[in-house]
Order: structure tokens, then C-alpha cells, then sequence
């Protein structure tokens, strides 16, 4: 299990005290985490994403209860109906406020968010940009398939330029999102990309970005098979595609070091991002920045110590006695 995850020192104790009292627990399987059956359409990318979490929280024997699974609204946003633990369906845009103050209020918990396009990056676009910003300690994969799939065929805001759908009977005309180049301006500390049919691929970024400690966030091209078949096929080396993965530097000091990415460059993941699609895919950026459930725990132990460690009540008192 990665204990380093939850946020702070004290968090880490938090997740992994376990009372001697306790008999020891038993082995986290697929089928302890699996809840109800899919309900997506056969063939839906989607699939193949929760086969992938599934897969990481087996590997990290996660402690079960420890599991928070969120999303929006959307088919992508079904998720946490599949997954065996605490989890809710938020409301279309605002699971990540909402994970938010999860994730700041519970800081020994494991917080992931699921959700589609449309969710993240049009309804829900302002509140990524501040948990990006804050450096809100959670997961959050976005499954992109360029359009609005439970409502059926709307234009999202990644649909390429031309799509037809309902919104855009004769194609779309505006300049789709760019989630990379979105992410990396917004301030999130760990951004990635990967296609749902690269099932080790996306096990090993949910596993990266699971252990970093921040706002982390995948993007993820996950086919509506319904609305817009064969989107993604020039990604996937199964269907005549190739999958470029981004070479990460090894710090090695060899020639060929020199021609791979340095994933601490914002510059250099920006350009990456601006690669024609189907682009490439990995980790596009991380870097280390305090978060906001460290600085708040800080100022939160600062304001006590100051206080004379008076109990919340009295602060609140205080503060009420000042008003009048
Ligand atoms: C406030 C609000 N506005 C609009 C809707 C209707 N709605 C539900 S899901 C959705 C878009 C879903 O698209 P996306 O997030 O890309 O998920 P997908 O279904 O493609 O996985 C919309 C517009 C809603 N439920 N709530
Ligand atoms: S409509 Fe599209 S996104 Fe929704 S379940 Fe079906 S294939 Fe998946
Ligand atoms: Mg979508």
C-alpha cells in the first residue's frame, strides 16, 4: 500500500494505525471491490478504464474503507456505482469541489474522481482550474471522447472542429479545449495522457499519478462506440494506429538523454501538447508543490497554537463576541 499518499504526517499515521486489537485484515480482491455491473454500452472505453482501477487498488491493497471513488454527472460519471466503496454521483461539473472538501477534511482518505469531457473541462471547467490551482491533494481521470454521450450526441468541448452532432448539425465550428495545454496552465502538479485501449499504459499512469501528492489528473480517450465510433483509432496500434509514448529523461548523461522530455518543464510540456492529434502520451508535466491540505493543516496548527489551543467552540465564540 502507498503510504506516503494521504496528506501529511500525521495523516500517514492516521491510515496506517491499526489497533492491536484488530485481526488482520483480509486480502482486497476484485470481487470485494466490484459492485454493480456496468451499465455502459458493449464496447464503451469506459470499460476498460474501471478493469484498470480495479487492477491498481488490488495491487496497492488499499485499506477499503480508505477508498473514496467521485464523480459528476455523465456515462464516465457512473463510476463510482461500480466500485465497491464510499463514492458519490455529484452533481454534472462539481465533483471536484466537492472531492475538494473531501479530500481537505479527510486527509487519511484516497480521493478519486472520475468524469467525462464535458463534466471537467466545459460545466465543471472553472472548478478545475482552482483544484489545480489550490493543489488539492486527489486523482482525478477524465474519460475524453469528444462528445456529450449520456445526452446523447451533443458538440463537448474537445470535439475536433467539424464534428457532427446535435448541437452542430453542419460540424462544429469553435476551437476545441486543448486538456494538456489547460492543465499545465492552470497550475495542476501532475498531468498525464493515455487511451483506454492501452490497458498496462493506464495502470501505470493511475499508479503514478495515485502516488503523487497533489492534484493529478489523466486524461484519458475513452470511445463512445455510440456517438463517435473509431475517434481514437489513430492512437491504437490495434486498429492501424501507432501510441507514442513520451520518453522521459533518465538523467543519465547519455547523447540520447538530451532528446527526451523532462517532465519538471513546463515549456517543454507545452509543446508536447501542441503536437497534432493523435499527439502523445505519459506524463506531460509534474512537479513538487506544496499542497493546499499541507499549508492548511499548517495555518490550521499555527491559528490553535496562537489561540491558546482553544476548542473550536471558543474560537467561534470569539469571534461572534467581535461582531457585536
Ligand atoms: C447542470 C446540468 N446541466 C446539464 C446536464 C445535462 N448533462 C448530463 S451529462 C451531460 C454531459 C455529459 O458529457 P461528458 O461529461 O463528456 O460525459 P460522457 O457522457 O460523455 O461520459 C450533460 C450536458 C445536467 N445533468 N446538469
Ligand atoms: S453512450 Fe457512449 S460513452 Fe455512453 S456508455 Fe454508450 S458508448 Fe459509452
Ligand atoms: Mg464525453
Amino acid at each position: 500500500m502507498n503510504e506516503s499518499k494521504p496528506n501529511g504526517e500525521t495523516a500517514t499515521a492516521v491510515a496506517t494505525a491499526t489497533p492491536a486489537s484488530e485481526p488482520p485484515r483480509e486480502k482486497l480482491t476484485k470481487k470485494a471491490i466490484t459492485a454493480d455491473h456496468p451499465t455502459w454500452c458493449p464496447g464503451c472505453g469506459d470499460f476498460a478504464v474501471l478493469a484498470s482501477f480495479y487492477k491498481v487498488l488490488e495491487k496497492r491493497q488499499l485499506e477499503h474503507e480508505k477508498i473514496v471513488t467521485l464523480a459528476g454527472i455523465g456515462c464516465s460519471s457512473r463510476f463510482p456505482y461500480f466500485v465497491n466503496g464510499h463514492g458519490a454521483h455529484y452533481i454534472h461539473g462539481r465533483a471536484v469541489p466537492l472531492a475538494s472538501g473531501i479530500s481537505l477534511a479527510r486527509p487519511d482518505l484516497h480521493v478519486f474522481l472520475f468524469g467525462g469531457d464535458g463534466d471537467g473541462f466545459s460545466i465543471g471547467g472553472n472548478h478545475l482550474d482552482h483544484g489545480a490551482r489550490k493543489n488539492i491533494n486527489m486523482t482525478y481521470f477524465i474519460m475524453d471522447n469528444f462528445v456529450y454521450g449520456l445526452t446523447k450526441k451533443q458538440t463537448s468541448p474537445t470535439s475536433p472542429i467539424g464534428f457532427k452532432s446535435k448541437t452542430d448539425p453542419t460540424g462544429a465550428i469553435d476551437q476545441p479545449v486543448n486538456p494538456m495545454k489547460k492543465l499545465i496552465s492552470a497550475g495542476a502538479t501532475f498531468i498525464a495522457r493515455t487511451h483506454a485501449a492501452n490497458v498496462t499504459h493506464m495502470i501505470q499512469l493511475i499508479e503514478r499519478a495515485f502516488d503523487h501528492q497533489g492534484f493529478s489528473v489523466i486524461e484519458c480517450l475513452s470511445e463512445c462506440v455510440e456517438f463517435f465510433p473509431d475517434v481514437f483509432d489513430p492512437a491504437n496500434p490495434k486498429k492501424g494506429g501507432s501510441f507514442e509514448v513520451i520518453q522521459e529523461k533518465k538523467w543519465d548523461n547519455t547523447p540520447e538523454d538530451e532528446l527526451r522530455h523532462d517532465v519538471t518543464d513546463e515549456l517543454a510540456a507545452y509543446k508536447l501538447a501542441s503536437l497534432p492529434f493523435p499527439g502523445v502520451f505519459g506524463v506531460f508535466y509534474e512537479t513538487d508543490r506544496p499542497t493546499k491540505n499541507s499549508l492548511e493543516k499548517k495555518w490550521i496548527e499555527n491559528t490553535r497554537e496562537k489561540t491558546g489551543n482553544a476548542s473550536d467552540l471558543e474560537v467561534l465564540q470569539k469571534t461572534f463576541d467581535k461582531m457585536k
